[in-house]
């Protein structure tokens, strides 16, 4: 079977700086935005753009991912001969082993690659919150005659060192690229989104692993090699809205600022909508004393309390008298009574006991997965 373009979603790294969040679920399967969980617009840019073939490489806690994401029919990614497929790490006669790296993980399933025999291959991480047409890209990527096209994206210059940092010519050809560099001399970063020539990369992975293994990361080890062997490598501009979510300052800032009616994200957009699994729960409801504001407010949802400025998942109940302001309460959390939240995340279950405060004025507060803060949660 030959596809053109095949998508290969990188969402196995463990996420160890979400802590609390990432301690039993891989970090795309974090729920973002009342009702989406991070892989969600990946998926959904996959669907929006065209593919039709998405490999999701997990590694790290995928029960909750694999769980989510089901057969694709959320993402309309279920049909015959087509669709998502999970592709967990595996024994083979040399042993099981597991994904050392980015590179190493495309290695690990080139036979799932090769029997969809694409032309190119358009490596993704699980972790972006952004909207992206990929169809695009490889436009872009097909008018360059490039052997490799890295999507870019400027970022605050105090944050650079967090990202694979390049230098391009007029063209837009990268001829310099340092993976993470202490004293970063740009701001063009990498979004950790490539397309790949499959025949080359292909090469290039099994050349390595057959000697040394040394090609275990896309940003340290391969992007580096291509630019040494002189292939042509471009960067391919992307306008909009993206953000890494990979820190918890981060994940709670972009859920702030995905309350904003006005931001670039346009969620209400019709033409590239964001589709996620719907667990059908009943309407929100707001009883006399409860009161919303500039807020997103899931279904499921009981409010007594008074919310600002915050977003609730599915099935969230706050009580009388509490006060929930600039925070993300995941699915199924009780908040008790006379409770004040503010700047915080607070995970799916996590039960708030009456009278807690759980103030994140200094430094965004954390509530893990069925957490229990305090006692006594009045059943009225
Ligand atoms: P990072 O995001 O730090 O930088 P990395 O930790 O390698 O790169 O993870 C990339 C993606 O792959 C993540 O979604 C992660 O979950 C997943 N992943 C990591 N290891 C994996 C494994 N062994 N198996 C399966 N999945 C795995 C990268 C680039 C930078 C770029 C940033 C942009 O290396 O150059 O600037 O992305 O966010
Ligand atoms: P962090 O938030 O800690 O940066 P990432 O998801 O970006 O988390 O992963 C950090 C690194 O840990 C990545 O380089 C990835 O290859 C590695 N890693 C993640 N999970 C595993 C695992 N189960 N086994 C080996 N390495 C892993």
């Amino acid at each position: 079977m030959k596809t053109e373009m095949l998508a290969m979603i990188l969402a196995g790294g463990q996420g160890t700086r979400l802590g609390k969040l990432t301690k039993n679920i891989a970090k795309p399967a974090v729920p973002f935005g009342g009702r989406y969980r991070i892989i969600d617009f990946t998926l959904s840019n996959c669907a929006n753009s065209g593919i039709r073939n998405v490999g999701v490489v997990t590694q790290y806690q995928p029960l909750t991912l694999n769980s989510h994401i089901g057969n694709g029919a959320s993402w309309g990614l279920d049909r015959i001969n087509s669709g998502v497929t999970i592709l967990q790490p595996y024994s083979s006669s040399e042993g099981s082993k597991w994904f050392e790296g980015t590179a190493h993980a495309i290695y690990q399933n080139i036979d799932y690659i090769d029997e969809m025999d694409p032309q190119y291959v358009l490596i993704l991480s699980g972790d972006h919150i952004y909207k992206m047409d990929y169809e695009e890209m490889l436009e872009t990527h097909k008018q360059n005659n490039a052997s490799l096209s890295v999507a870019v994206i400027e970022v605050p210059m105090d944050e650079a060192s967090r990202f694979g940092i390049m230098n391009t010519d007029e063209n837009d050809r990268i001829i310099e690229f340092e993976e993470k560099p202490e004293q970063p001399k740009n701001n063009l970063a990498s979004m950790g989104i490539y397309i790949f020539n499959w025949g080359r990369l292909r090469n290039v992975l099994m050349n390595s692993y057959t000697k040394d293994g040394q090609m275990i990361d896309f940003g340290k080890h391969v992007i580096p090699s291509y630019l040494d062997s002189g292939e042509n490598v471009y960067a391919y501009r992307f306008q909009g809205y993206w953000k890494d979510v990979g820190t918890i300052d981060s994940l709670w800032e972009a859920n702030m600022e995905f309350i904003e009616p006005e931001m670039d994200l346009d969620i209400r957009d019709k033409s590239w909508r964001v589709y996620s699994k719907n667990p059908i729960s009943p309407p929100h409801f707001l009883t006399e004393t409860g009161s919303v504001n500039d807020s997103l407010i899931s279904d499921g949802c009981y409010i007594a309390g008074a919310i600002e400025h915050s977003i609730l998942s599915e099935d969230v109940q706050i009580k009388s008298g509490s006060e929930v302001s600039d925070s993300v309460i995941m699915s199924g959390a009780t908040i008790g009574k006379n409770v004040r939240i503010h700047r915080a995340i607070i995970g799916e279950n996590a039960i708030i006991g009456d009278n807690a405060v759980i103030d994140g004025s200094e430094e965004i507060e954390v509530v893990g997965y069925s957490e229990v803060i305090g006692v006594s949660v009045d059943e009225n």
